[in-house]
């Protein structure tokens, strides 16, 4: 399924007349207009292989129609909404799932549909068919040496698949910890962990980047040997300058400050970036901006202003990725959705006016600087949002676009009813 040019033209130009009017006046009410649209046209998020198919809970999964069945079709559907939103130029593969059988055609392929392939994951969390050896009770961390072998093998493979296709990052999430009292050394599965990641790390090229993750909780719920940006973060200084923290929104405890902990990760030059998300009670991996879309705006004013006091490129100096899963709504439209979460949030930040909010804070103008804060989240961005991907060549309204032009069931007449998409 590829998205035509002309039916994008179309839909703009149906939508042409009532996008002009809030352009023109967003345009009148907000200044530097054209350069938060250039930044914006810049901006790319990656999005996860995992997320194309129907999530579940962990008591089901009522899968939807027409879930890519293999890694070519999940590329064609970051493909159609690259095509809609011209934010979408990436995306992140996750092994076992996605091992190509044939790297110069996914290459082949990757160029053809304009898509990048951003951070690579590896899979320690589960056991895969075959497997010699069990990660119930840990990989990295295990207190069985061979355990932790296998485990590091299975990160440097994926190194190797990540290198084969393009790829500058390893992603490392661990659901190692203990789920009673007693029954995990911490310090030994630290040093353990530490040791393992150590052996990896020496497996990485040296323009690669390795990303330390970190969850609170689950499926671990008494330790987590990896458990917040604390944790996360001692790893990464002592296993030196190409390893970060990734702070997936969904893995802090309730109420956490999120935008805080950025704000220092960014400060000690070890923050990676983000897995997108939200959540109301846990690792909920709802569509972002769903929930506390103050906190995304928070979490981007710390972002913008760390980014630009260390002159970074906002594009392409942190990773940028989305990890969601979707129980009930279609895994396409709930990723657009997201993306124009983040693109909003992202615009909002950028407008804020600088110089006064530090003047603000300066001067304990406690009630300055939040009448800032507060003004700038309640101002409507949407229009530049979408003249930004307009000129870009997506469509000015994707959720319309998708719907209008059943999409999802030329995907069914494609793929059938019953695909199922590998993942969780
Ligand atoms: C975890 C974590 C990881 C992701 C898996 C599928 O909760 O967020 O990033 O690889 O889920
Ligand atoms: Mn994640
Ligand atoms: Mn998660």
């Amino acid at each position: 399924m590829r998205i035509d040019k002309k039916q994008i033209e179309e839909h703009n130009s149906d939508f042409q007349k009532i996008h002009q009017k809030r352009f023109d006046f967003a345009t009148s009410e907000i200044p530097n207009t054209e350069a938060i649209i250039q930044k914006l046209i810049d901006f790319n998020v990656a999005i996860p292989s995992w997320a194309l198919g129907t999530g579940g809970t962990r008591f089901a999964r009522f899968s939807g129609a027409g879930e890519p069945g293999t890694l070519e079709q999940k590329m064609e559907d970051v493909a159609v909404i690259h095509a809609l939103n011209n934010s979408s130029g990436s995306i992140s593969l996750h092994i076992p799932w996605d091992i190509p059988s044939n790297y110069t055609e996914i290459k082949n392929l990757a160029t053809h549909l304009n898509l990048k392939f951003d951070a690579i994951n590896s899979n320690t969390f589960q056991d895969q068919k075959g497997q010699a050896l069990s990660y119930k009770y840990g990989s990295l961390q295990n207190t069985n040496k061979a355990i932790r072998q296998q485990a590091i093998q299975h990160n440097i493979e994926v190194i190797q698949h990540g290198v084969a296709l393009g790829s500058k990052a390893l992603t490392v999430w661990l659901s190692d910890g203990s789920c009673f009292p007693g029954q995990l050394n911490f310090r030994k599965a630290f040093q353990n962990t530490l040791e393992s990641l150590q052996e990896i790390y020496a497996a990485l090229p040296s323009d690669w980047k390795m990303f330390v993750e970190y969850k609170a909780f689950e499926p671990n719920f008494y330790s987590m040997t990896v458990g917040d940006w604390g944790q996360s973060l001692l790893y990464t200084n002592k296993l030196g300058p190409q390893a970060f923290t990734l702070v997936d929104l969904g893995h802090h405890l309730p109420n956490a400050n999120i935008e805080q902990i950025v704000a220092l990760l960014m400060m000690e030059q070890k923050l990676a970036g983000f897995h997108f998300n939200d959540s109301k009670y846990g690792d909920d991996d709802l569509t972002v901006g769903s929930i506390k879309p103050y906190q995304l705006f928070l979490i981007f004013n710390e972002l913008v202003e760390g980014m630009d006091a260390r002159g970074m490129n906002h594009a392409t100096d942190l990773a940028w990725m989305i990890d969601a899963s979707h129980n009930i709504k279609d895994p396409l439209v709930d990723l657009l959705q997201s993306v124009e979460a983040i693109m909003i949030s992202y615009a909002q930040a950028l407008l804020i006016d600088r110089p006064a909010l530090n003047s603000a804070q300066e001067n304990n103008d406690v009630v300055a600087a939040q009448e800032i804060l507060q003004s700038t989240f309640r101002t409507d961005v949407r229009a530049i949002v979408a003249e930004a991907r307009c000129r870009a060549g997506g469509a000015l309204d994707p959720i319309s676009f998708y719907r209008n032009n059943k999409v999802r069931a030329s995907l069914i007449k494609e793929r059938g009813a019953n695909t199922v998409a590998t993942g969780l």
